[in-house]
Formats: C-alpha cells, sequence, structure tokens
C-alpha cells in the first residue's frame, strides 16, 4: 500500500475522486493473497447439546421454522457462515414435530448426528434420518422434517447460502400446508439411481445427486474395507468423496462432501487446500492441529478449517470424520489448490 503525504497533489487527487465513487488501486489495504478472516474453531457437542435441548422447551420448530443454532466463525461476526462461502448449523426437532415445508434456491444437506425417528420428505419422497447418514436436499425442492421417535433428534445442516447470497439469487418459498402428502415409495430414488442402474430413458442435465440419501452402514463399510489392507494417504488416512452416481462427481455444484478413516495411532502429515472445510466427527477421537490452534476432539464434535490454513490430524482411536467445503465450486472455477505432502509436485 502507498499512502500519499497529506498535503500532496496525490492525496488531493485521491480525495477529490472519492465523490466520484472512486479510490486509488495504489492504496488498497485489501492483501491479495490466499487465506481468508476465517479462524480455526471448534465447537464441542458437550457444549452445544445442552442449549439445543434447553432450545426445545423455549420455541417450537414451527415458530422458529427451523429450530437452529447457526455456526458462526468468529472470524466472520455478523455473517452466519462457518467460512466464507458455506453456512452450517445445528438442528433439533422433538418427538411429534413438523419442521413446515418449503423450498429455497440454495442447496442444504444434513448430517445426522443423534437420534432416531427423524425423517425429512423431499419432493414427496420420505427419507428416513439415522445417525451417520448423509441426506440431500437440492436447490428449489420442497422439504419438511418430521419426528416419529421418542427423543430429540440432532443434525448438523450446511447450505451454499453464501454462493446465493453472492449472486444475489436467492429465492425462498412455503409450501401451502406444513408437511408434504408423501407422492412416491420410500427408497424410490435408491432404486433409480443408486443400485449402480440408471432408468434407461434417463438424460443428464441436473447439477446434482438425483440420491436423497448416502447410508452410513454402506459408506462405513466401504471405509473399513479400504483400510485394512491400505495404503492410507499421509494426511488424510482414507478419504472419499460422496459421489454424484450420474458422473462421479461430486453431490453439488457447490458443495464437496468427504467421508474419511483414520486408525487409532494414526498421527497425519501437514496439509492444506484452498476450500476451507468443516469437519463433524462420527466415530473416535484426537486432535486437530489447525494453524495455531489444537483441538482436541470427540464424537459429533463439529471443527473448521479455514482456507489455506496448514493442518494436520491425529487419531487417538480409530475415528470417522465426516467433512464438507466449496471444492466442487473451486474445481470448476479453476481456483483450487492444494500442498499436499504425498504429491509434492503440486506444491505451488
Ligand atoms: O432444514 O430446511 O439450518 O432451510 C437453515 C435453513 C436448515 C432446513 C437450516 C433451512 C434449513
Amino acid at each position: 500500500m502507498t499512502t500519499p503525504q497529506p498535503d500532496s497533489d496525490l492525496a488531493r487527487l485521491s480525495r477529490d475522486i472519492q465523490s466520484l465513487n472512486a479510490r486509488p488501486l495504489w492504496e488498497r489495504t485489501q492483501r491479495m493473497g490466499p487465506g481468508t478472516p476465517a479462524v480455526p474453531t471448534i465447537w464441542r457437542y458437550r457444549d452445544m447439546r445442552p442449549q439445543l435441548l434447553r432450545a426445545i422447551d423455549l420455541i417450537t420448530a414451527k415458530e422458529a421454522e427451523r429450530r437452529v443454532f447457526m455456526l458462526e466463525n468468529p472470524g466472520l461476526p455478523g455473517t452466519g457462515y462457518i467460512t466464507t462461502s458455506l453456512y452450517c448449523g445445528l438442528q433439533v426437532i422433538k418427538p411429534g414435530e413438523i419442521a413446515p415445508a418449503h423450498r429455497h434456491s440454495t442447496n442444504a444437506l444434513r448430517f445426522i448426528i443423534d437420534g432416531e425417528g427423524a425423517y425429512t420428505t423431499v419432493e414427496g419422497e420420505r427419507v428416513a434420518m439415522r445417525p451417520g447418514d448423509f441426506v440431500l436436499t437440492p436447490g428449489w425442492t420442497w422439504h419438511d422434517h418430521g419426528h416419529l421417535g421418542d427423543a430429540p433428534v440432532i443434525w448438523l445442516d450446511a447450505l451454499d447460502n453464501p454462493f446465493g447470497q453472492f449472486f444475489g439469487a436467492i429465492f425462498r418459498e412455503n409450501y401451502p400446508d406444513d408437511a408434504q402428502a408423501p407422492s412416491l415409495a420410500e427408497g424410490d430414488a435408491a432404486a433409480r439411481y443408486g443400485a449402480n442402474l440408471m432408468p434407461v430413458e434417463y438424460r443428464t442435465g441436473r447439477p446434482s445427486s438425483p440420491l436423497l440419501v448416502y447410508p452410513y452402514n454402506r459408506t462405513r463399510e466401504a471405509l473399513l474395507r479400504l483400510a485394512r489392507p491400505g495404503p492410507l494417504h499421509p494426511s488424510h488416512g482414507i478419504k472419499m468423496r460422496y459421489a454424484n452416481p450420474l458422473d462421479g462427481g461430486y453431490v453439488y455444484p457447490t458443495i464437496a462432501v468427504f467421508i474419511q478413516y483414520l486408525p487409532q495411532g494414526f498421527s497425519g502429515q501437514t496439509y492444506r487446500s484452498t476450500d476451507g472445510t468443516a469437519f463433524n466427527v462420527v466415530e473416535g477421537s484426537g486432535t486437530a492441529h489447525i494453524g495455531d490452534r489444537t483441538f482436541d476432539f470427540e464424537p459429533h464434535d463439529v471443527f473448521v478449517v479455514p482456507a489455506w490454513t496448514p493442518y494436520h490430524l491425529s487419531a487417538a482411536k480409530d475415528c470417522v470424520l465426516f467433512s464438507l467445503s466449496d471444492r466442487a465450486a473451486q474445481e470448476k472455477l479453476g481456483f483450487w489448490r492444494e500442498e499436499d505432502p504425498s504429491n509434492s509436485a503440486a506444491r505451488s
């Protein structure tokens, strides 16, 4: 940054163009370089769960529309965002409640943390939500949530709201009724698109995965089968992305979603990439070293690695970690980079 002498011709020029809604580029204060104001943060489940249960007695799902705590990055105050490009929240629903049907142009996903018996209905198809399941609500699909069990259910929500906001392209509508009447059999999307089969007349064109749920039992089995023989990635252990069966790509045009396994005793090498990433601990415990912060983590904790921040993970017990980032969008737009210790040719 160049700061001119206050009484110089250059300073006068700077002041005179202010009224023209212009500023000299040579005085810019924003640095050009990777990274964002977001900071490494952990939301511990043992702190969050009692507060969520408190909210149950103070506001109904209907009043709240969604009974959610936004996980706001302390480096992004006032935004409600966990990174500059992603929103995450913790949602709780109590038995018998309905979170009323609506739709929005933003893409949403849920990762079920705790409790049995909740379901969501997406475009007329009811989807049971069990712990560890990853559930999709693509942009502009009607969705309402309900709960037939007998104890509160808690899940992690993630949405690409910051993209919609950036583009000025967020629309939302309420459904005429609280809940959709199911119009499709349960498991319709899984049979149509999730059995290594595709309807013969199907033509692509959708930007998102047509599946509504990636069930945890199948995901976990795949991870464990791969972990036993290895090899493990030096930073990530076994790390897989949830795939769109139409093209093998990410589940959403914006959000990339991952699941990984770290065996007990794993001590990962330092890694960084331009996609700020939110993690949810599914199983196990360990430590996340993120920039200059160190967080011990336990099941259901959420922690965030901001863009381009070096981090490494170690596992005190066998760990399964769910995570999501904006890598899907960054790759398409040509922005994505990483520093991967196993691929030094990729170093920038
Ligand atoms: O469950 O539909 O955390 O619309 C934020 C906005 C959840 C939802 C959120 C939403 C939802």
